[in-house]
C-alpha cells in the first residue's frame, strides 16, 4: 500500500513535470554592450543579465547566460575534459541591430533587442538553430514544483525554432524510438525497474542532443546537472526547447555538418572512451545471483562443456557478506582468491557488483572498514541540518560517500584493493541514481548537501553526476591499483562524460518482444550520444522469457559491445542452454561468430576511443544524407561495413530490409544486392539477416573459447569488392591489456584490394603482434594475382 502511494506520488509529479510551460518566464535582454576578450564575447543587458559566448573552436561555441546577475566567476561542470582549446581564427562585427560572431565554420549572428541568437554556416549562411524566442528564467519558483532550493536558483531555459523537417538524436539513455520528434523528457535519475517505451525519466543523464536537418546537423550540449528537460516540439509547431530546475543556462553549440564530426568534438570536450580490456568484449554471464562458489564452476564448466564461449561471470549481491560492499560471504566463498585462480585457469575472469550503500551496522560493536573508516573520515554525506543522511537499501539502513571530495573519491577507490588483491578483474557499479527503497524519486533527499568544492550544493544539483563520480572514484582506483591493466567498470546510472570512466547497461529489462525491441534505438541513441560501450541483459532481466525470445535477443547483442546475459533472483534460467537444444545449437552460432569477428569489432570500438564514433550504429551514421534512414530504428550497422536486421516479433521469420545506396552482399550466401532500395529477406530463426557494404574487407580471427585462449596466428580477411573491384581496410591491433596503446604501442594496417591485386600498407605504431599469417578471400570469387606488402 505505501508503495503504492508512493508510485502514486511520482507519477503525478513526472505528469506535472510535462505541463512546463516555458512561455510565461521572464525574457533576457536585452543588450546594452558587448566586450571581448579574445576567446569570449560578453553581452551586458538592460536587465543586469550577461550573456557569454566563448569560441572553443571553429565549429564548437559555448553559450552562458546569467539572469539578472553577472556571470559567476566559478566555472566548474564534472563532465567536461578539455577546458584548454587553442583560440581559433573569429572576429566580432557589430550594428547597431546585430552582433555577428564568425569563425571559419560558423557564423552567429545575435540580434540585440530582443537577445536572439542564431548560428549558421559561414560559408552558405544558411540558418542551423536559432533562438525562438530570448533565454528565459523564472524568478517565481513556480516551475520548480519538486525542489526549490535557493542554492539551486531558478529555472532556466532556451527555445529553438522547430524546423519543419528537423529531426532530434541521442539524449543518451532513453526508453524511446530513436528519432527524438515529437517527444518530449526529464532527467533526473532513476531507479525503474520493469521500464518499458515511454517510461521517462530512466536511469541515466546525457543532456546533449542532435539536430538534422536535411542533412545537415549540429549538436546541443545543456551542461546542467539539475532535472532537466527537453521538448522536442512535443506540444508545439514553433518550437524546440531545453531547461533545467536551477544552475546556470549553459549550453555548447556543435556544428557538423556532419554527426560524425560533431560526435568528434564532443568526445574531446567531454573525454574519449579509453579502450578497456580487450575481454570486456568476450560473452559474459550473471544472474541475481550466482552463489556459492561451487555454482559459479559449475556455470563455467556448463559453458566449456557445451563448446559455448566465454569470458566474464559477474557476481550480483549476494556474494556479499550482508551486502556489505568491499567483503565477501565466509561460506558462500570462503576464498575468493583461490576462486578467481581457477576461473582464471579456465580463461574466466570475475566482475563483481558495487553498490553505493554502505551498510550501517546496526549493532554499534561490530566494526565494518568501510563504514568505520568513511565516518571517521566524514566522507558521507549529511543533511543540510548535520545528521548523517541514512537512505535504505540492500543492506538496510545505509549511508552514501559524498564523491564530490577529491579525498572521499580516493579513499573509494583504493577500497577496491579488496577485490584486485582477490583477482576480481572489474567492477559493476549498481544503483547509483542513487537509489533510496524508501524514496525513489530523491524528494525526501533534497537537502542533502554535497562538499562541490566548497560551495555545499545540494542533491538537486548533485543526483545525476552521482554515479559519474562513483563510477570515477572505481575507475581511478582500479588504475591506481593496477597500473598495468586497464580498468574495466558497468555503470547503471549516468551524467555527460561517464565515458571517460565507465561502460553501461540499461538496467532492469523485462523479458519481452517489446523490450528487445528497444535494444536497437537505446544502443544507437547511447551511441550518438558519447557512450559507445553499451548493452543490456541478454535475453531481458524480468519475467519468464523463452528460448525464441533468448535467441532473438542473442541475436541483437552478439554484435553489442556489452554481451551479457542477466536475470533478476526470481527469474527462469536463462543461460544459454536453458530451453534445450535447439534453440542452446543456435546461441552457439552467434557467439562463435561475435568472437571469430573480434579482430572487426576490436578495430571497430579502437575507433570509437579515437574518433567517439560508436561501433553499434544507427544507419543515418553512415548515411546521413538519406531520408530513409532518419526514423530507421529496427536494423543497425557495426562500424561502416556491417548492416543487421534482426527479428524482433515472436514467429516472424521473413522480414523487410532497407539497404542504403550502394552495393551489399549478404553475409550469409555472398548473393549481391544493389542499395538504396527495400528488399524482402527469409529469416528463420537460426538467421540473422546481415550484409557487408560492398568495398569493406572483414578481418576475421580463429574461433575461440575465450580471449587469449591461444595465440591469433591467422587472420582472414575477408574482401567485398564494390562495384568498381576495390576494397580496404585498416586493422588495429595491440596487445589487449595494458594501457600502453595510449603510447603508440599498437599497430593500425592498412589493406587495399584492386581487381584482383592486394596491397598491404606500411604500418602504424610500435607494436609488435605474435606471427600471424593474413589469408585473403575475395568474396566474388574474384582470383587474388598479387599480394604487395
Ligand atoms: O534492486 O543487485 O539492475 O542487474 O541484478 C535491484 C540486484 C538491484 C538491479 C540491477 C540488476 C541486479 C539487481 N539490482
Amino acid at each position: 500500500m505505501k508503495r503504492l502511494l508512493i508510485l502514486t506520488a511520482i507519477c503525478a509529479c513526472y505528469a506535472s513535470a510535462f505541463a512546463q510551460d516555458i512561455t510565461t518566464l521572464e525574457k533576457i535582454g536585452p543588450v546594452i554592450n558587448v566586450t571581448k576578450t579574445d576567446k569570449t564575447v560578453t553581452l551586458n543587458c538592460q536587465d543586469k543579465s550577461q550573456v557569454q559566448l566563448t569560441i572553443l573552436a571553429p565549429d564548437l561555441v559555448r553559450v552562458r547566460a546569467s539572469f539578472t546577475k553577472p556571470i559567476p566567476t566559478r566555472d566548474h561542470s564534472w563532465a567536461i575534459a578539455k577546458q584548454d582549446w587553442p583560440t581559433p581564427r573569429w572576429n566580432l562585427s557589430e550594428t547597431s541591430e546585430l552582433i555577428t560572431i564568425a569563425t571559419d565554420e560558423l557564423e552567429i549572428v545575435i540580434r540585440r533587442s530582443p537577445l536572439l541568437i542564431e548560428f549558421r554556416d559561414a560559408r552558405t549562411h544558411r540558418v542551423l538553430n536559432a533562438d525562438e524566442r530570448p533565454m528565459s528564467y523564472d524568478a517565481t519558483g513556480r516551475l520548480n514544483s519538486m525542489m526549490f532550493d535557493p542554492k539551486a536558483g531558478m529555472f532556466v531555459a532556451a527555445s529553438k525554432k522547430l524546423g519543419f523537417d528537423e529531426h532530434f538524436y541521442g539524449l543518451g539513455e532513453k526508453a524511446s524510438r530513436l528519432d527524438k520528434r515529437r517527444s518530449s523528457f526529464v532527467n533526473w535519475n532513476s531507479d525503474t525497474p520493469g521500464y518499458t517505451e515511454g517510461k521517462d525519466p530512466i536511469y541515466q543523464t546525457i543532456p546533449f542532443y542532435l539536430g538534422l536537418q536535411r542533412g545537415i546537423a549540429y549538436g546541443i550540449f545543456f551542461d546542467n546537472s539539475y532535472r532537466s528537460y527537453f521538448n522536442f516540439g512535443q506540444s508545439s509547431q514553433q518550437r524546440a526547447w531545453f531547461g533545467a530546475e536551477g544552475g546556470e543556462m549553459n549550453y555548447y553549440f556543435f556544428y557538423g555538418p556532419s554527426i560524425k564530426k560533431i560526435l568528434g568534438r564532443y568526445a574531446d570536450l567531454t573525454g574519449h572512451m579509453p579502450l578497456p580490456p580487450m575481454w570486456a568484449l568476450g560473452n559474459q554471464q550473471s544472474r541475481w545471483s550466482y552463489y556459492p562458489e561451487t555454482m559459479v564452476e559449475e556455470v563455467v564448466n556448463e559453458y566449456r562443456r557445451r563448446d559455448l564461449p566465454l569470458d566474464v561471470v559477474h557476481l550480483d549481491i549476494d556474494y556479499m557478506h550482508g551486502y556489505r560492499v568491499f567483503t565477501f560471504d565466509k561460506e558462500r566463498f570462503p576464498d575468493p582468491k583461490a576462486l578467481t585462480d581457477r576461473l582464471g585457469r579456465q580463461g574466466i575472469k570475475l566482475v563483481t557488483i558495487v553498490d553505493p550503500g554502505i551498510k550501517q551496522p546496526p549493532d554499534k560493536n561490530e566494526r565494518y572498514h568501510a563504514y568505520d573508516e568513511g565516518l571517521a573520515k566524514n566522507f558521507f554525506q549529511h543533511r543540510r541540518n548535520g545528521d548523517l543522511f541514512v537512505p535504505r537499501v540492500w543492506p538496510g539502513e545505509s549511508v552514501f560517500v559524498d564523491y564530490t571530495m577529491p579525498e572521499a573519491r580516493r579513499w573509494w577507490g583504493d577500497l577496491h584493493r579488496g577485490y584486485t588483491d582477490n583477482g576480481i578483474a572489474g567492477i559493476w557499479n549498481d544503483m547509483n541514481e542513487p537509489s533510496d527503497f524508501v524514496d525513489q524519486a530523491g524528494k525526501n533527499q533534497l537537502d542533502v548537501v554535497s562538499y562541490d568544492d566548497g560551495e555545499k550544493t545540494t542533491h538537486a544539483k548533485n543526483r545525476n553526476t552521482f554515479a559519474l563520480l562513483m563510477s570515477r572514484a572505481t575507475y581511478e582506483g582500479l588504475e591506481r591499483l593496477r597500473p598495468d591493466r586497464r580498468p574495466y567498470v558497468i555503470t547503471r546510472a549516468a551524467y555527460a562524460g561517464i565515458q571517460r570512466y565507465s561502460t553501461m547497461w540499461t538496467g532492469d529489462t523485462n523479458s519481452t518482444w517489446e523490450s528487445l525491441a528497444l535494444n536497437i534505438p537505446m544502443f544507437t541513441s547511447l551511441g550518438l550520444s558519447g557512450e559507445p560501450f553499451v548493452g543490456s541483459d541478454v535475453g531481458g532481466f524480468i519475467g519468464r522469457g523463452n528460448g525464441e525470445l533468448l535467441v532473438r535477443s542473442y541475436q541483437v547483442s552478439f554484435l553489442a559491445p556489452f554481451c551479457r546475459n542477466h536475470k533478476v533472483i526470481d527469474g527462469y534460467d536463462q543461460e544459454p542452454w536453458r530451453f534445450g537444444k535447439y534453440y542452446e545449437d543456435i546461441i552457439r552460432k552467434y557467439l562463435k561468430l561475435r568472437y571469430t569477428l573480434l579482430p572487426f569489432l576490436y578495430t571497430t570500438l579502437e575507433e570509437s576511443h579515437r574518433t567517439g564514433v560508436p561501433l553499434f550504429r544507427p544507419l543515418l551514421l553512415n548515411y546521413q544524407d538519406d531520408e530513409s534512414t532518419y526514423n530507421l530504428d529496427d536494423q543497425f550497422m557495426v562500424g561502416n561495413d556491417l548492416l543487421v536486421a534482426p527479428i524482433m516479433k515472436p514467429d516472424v521469420t521473413r522480414r523487410l530490409v532497407y539497404l542504403p545506396a550502394g552495393s551489399w552482399y549478404d553475409y550469409w550466401t555472398n548473393k549481391k544486392y544493389a542499395g538504396g532500395t527495400m528488399i524482402s529477406v527469409e529469416a528463420p530463426l537460426d538467421t540473422v539477416p546481415m550484409f557487408v557494404r560492398a568495398g569493406a574487407i572483414i578481418p576475421v580471427g580463429p574461433s575461440l573459447n575465450y580471449i587469449g585462449e591461444k595465440p591469433v596466428d591467422q587472420i582472414t580477411l575477408n574482401i567485398y569488392p564494390d562495384d568498381a573491384g576495390t576494397a580496404s581496410t585498416t586493422l588495429y591491433e595491440d596487445d589487449g591489456l595494458t594501457p600502453s596503446y595510449k603510447n603508440g604501442v599498437f599497430r593500425r594496417t592498412t589493406i587495399n584490394f584492386r581487381r584482383g591485386v592486394v596491397s598491404v600498407g606500411a604500418v602504424e605504431g610500435t607494436y609488435t603482434p605474435a606471427a600471424r599469417k593474413f589469408n585473403f578471400v575475395v568474396k566474388t570469387g574474384t582470383r587474388i594475382t598479387r599480394i604487395d606488402q
